[in-house]
Formats: structure tokens, sequence, C-alpha cells
């Protein structure tokens, strides 16, 4: 079975959308999400255009701010702490990867942390690892509710995630630690990596590489999501980090790439985008 990320993510958005419509008519204004965007990198364009293009379906306010790579991190963390304090802008993300010269740490530090539409503050971070009440990032949250959609048990079972990022790796892991499966984190360094991806249930895959995962490290029934966006190098054409054909007869179920993951991380967005909507409403 094929999980759509594409249909589940149109039905949060609807409901988002609706409540959106409930709180205009109850606040007199909209969720306002600032997307700051610096250069040309032709992923992160296409990626900040969908999240424009989902805030407009749900109702939202969006700016999206486009900087050149020569901008200095000062102004970049300058403009930030403009829009921090601008009660107007409920939701704020940084586009990443920044140009090597500005630090993603500092910009993400500089970012007030209810308005941190990513959960990638430090402050955030740490009440995730703390059971803390906290915004979930949106990839790991989207993934979750892909695998409770398609009805996958995660409980007890044997989760394994490939890749140990901020962004995806690790939070996914707390996230599939915190709902009881038992998590192994593993590596492009993992001894016999194959031997430990076969015993999974649950593999989750965001190591960034075209069609990493083969057929040989895919257990019978497992469920397979992929959270790789690349090129394929041969066709060209934008493929997951899990050889899709080779794999979904193995899986009970698996993602695509695109229509997986990918649709999940921005509907979340939508979501989080509201609950800062909410906090900053109601100071
Ligand atoms: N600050 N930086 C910040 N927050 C994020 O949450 C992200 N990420 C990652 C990169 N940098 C970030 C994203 O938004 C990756 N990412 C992301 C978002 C959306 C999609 C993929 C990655 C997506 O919509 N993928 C589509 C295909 C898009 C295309 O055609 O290029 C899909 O169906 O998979």
């Amino acid at each position: 079975m094929i999980i759509s990320g594409t249909e589940l993510a149109k039905e949060i958005k609807q409901d988002v959308a609706k409540r959106v419509a409930e709180y205009k008519v109850e606040y007199g204004r909209e969720p306002h999400l600032v997307v700051i965007l610096v250069g040309e990198n032709p992923a992160s364009v296409s990626y900040v255009t969908g999240k424009a293009k989902d805030s407009a379906e749900v109702g939202f306010k969006n700016t999206t701010i486009r900087k050149p790579d020569t901008i200095s991190e000062a102004e970049l963390i300058e403009l930030i702490g403009q829009l921090n304090e601008d009660r107007s802008v409920d939701g704020i993300l940084v586009q990443l990867p920044l140009p090597k010269h500005i630090s993603e740490e500092k910009v993400i530090e500089a970012i007030n942390k209810e308005k941190d539409v990513d959960g990638f503050h430090p402050l955030n971070v740490a009440s995730l690892w703390q059971k803390l009440p906290c915004l979930l990032p949106c990839t790991p949250k989207g993934i979750i509710k892909l695998l409770d959609k398609a009805g996958v048990e995660i409980a007890g079972k044997k989760a394994v995630v490939i890749g140990r990022s901020n962004i995806v790796g690790l939070p996914v892991a707390k996230l599939l630690l915190d709902r009881n499966a038992t998590v192994t984190i593993a590596h492009s360094r993992t001894q016999n990596l194959a031997e430990v991806t076969r015993q999974a249930d649950i593999l989750v895959v965001a190591i960034g590489r075209a069609k990493f995962v083969t057929a040989d490290m895919v257990g019978e029934g497992a469920a397979v999501i992929d959270v790789g966006v690349n090129r394929d190098p041969e066709s060209g054409k934008l493929c997951g980090d899990v050889d899709f054909e080779a794999c979904k007869d193995k899986a009970s179920v698996i993602t695509p790439v695109p229509g997986g993951v990918g649709p999940m991380t921005r509907a979340c967005l939508m979501e989080n985008t509201i609950e800062c909507y909410l906090n900053n409403i109601k100071k």
C-alpha cells in the first residue's frame, strides 16, 4: 500500500482552512506566516513556493522575504529582530540551508521561540527532549501522522531511523520513542547497515542519497517512510532515498517521492502557524 502524503496533507489543510475562517471572525485577522529565503537555491525556491501556496490555500497571510546570498549574518539577524517585535507576525521561518558565511545556529536562536513555527529553536528542542509542551518540527510530526493514517502500530515495534540530523533524524527518533517504539538510529557509518535495517518494523530514511535503500535492506512487511528529496542522476527526476520500485513489494506500506513526506511537512507547518497565532493573539 502506498501512503499518499498529498491526500493526507489535503485533509489537514482543509481542517486548517476551516479553523482559519472561524478565527478570522473571532479574532479579526488571519494568521500571518513570514518565510525568509536567502539566495537562489532551486530546491529551496521550490519548497518556499510550496509553503506560500499552502498558506494561500488555508487563508493565511504569507509574506515571503527574499534576500540575496550576499546578505550578512548581522543584517539577517536584524531583520529577524524586527519580525520578532512585529505583533502582526505570528510565525517566522528561515529556509535552510543558509550560505556558509551565515551561522544557522545563530539565526535559529535569533527567532523568538513563540514564533518558531519550525520547532528548531534550542528552547523548543529542549522542551521536546524533556517531554514538555512544544512545537513539533514539521517533518517528524508529518511522519507520525502518515504512520497513524496508514494504521501502522508504533508501540512495541522496532523502528530504525537512518540519519541523525537536527531537522529530521533525531527528532523523528524521539517522537517514535515517545510512542513506545524501540528505536535504533543508524547512519552512513553504521556497520552491517542492511542487517540492522532488515530488522525494522518501521524504517525511516533521511540520509539524502538517491536510492540509498535497496530491496535487501527492507524486511518483509516493513513500513517504509522515505524522507529524501533527490534528483535521480540518470533520469533527472525527483526521487527519494529509497529505491521505490525495488522495495515497494516487500513493504506493507511505503511513501512515494514526490507526494509523501514533503507535502506533509508543509501541512504540519500550517498547523504550527495556527498554534503560534493562537498563542500570540491570546497574549
Ligand atoms: N527552515 N528549512 C526550514 N524548515 C524546513 O521545514 C525545511 N525543509 C527542508 C529543507 N529546509 C528547511 C523543508 O521545508 C526540506 N523541506 C521540504 C519541504 C517541502 C518539500 C520538500 C522538502 C516538498 O514539498 N516536496 C515535494 C516536491 C517538491 C518539488 O517538486 O521540488 C514532494 O512531493 O515531496
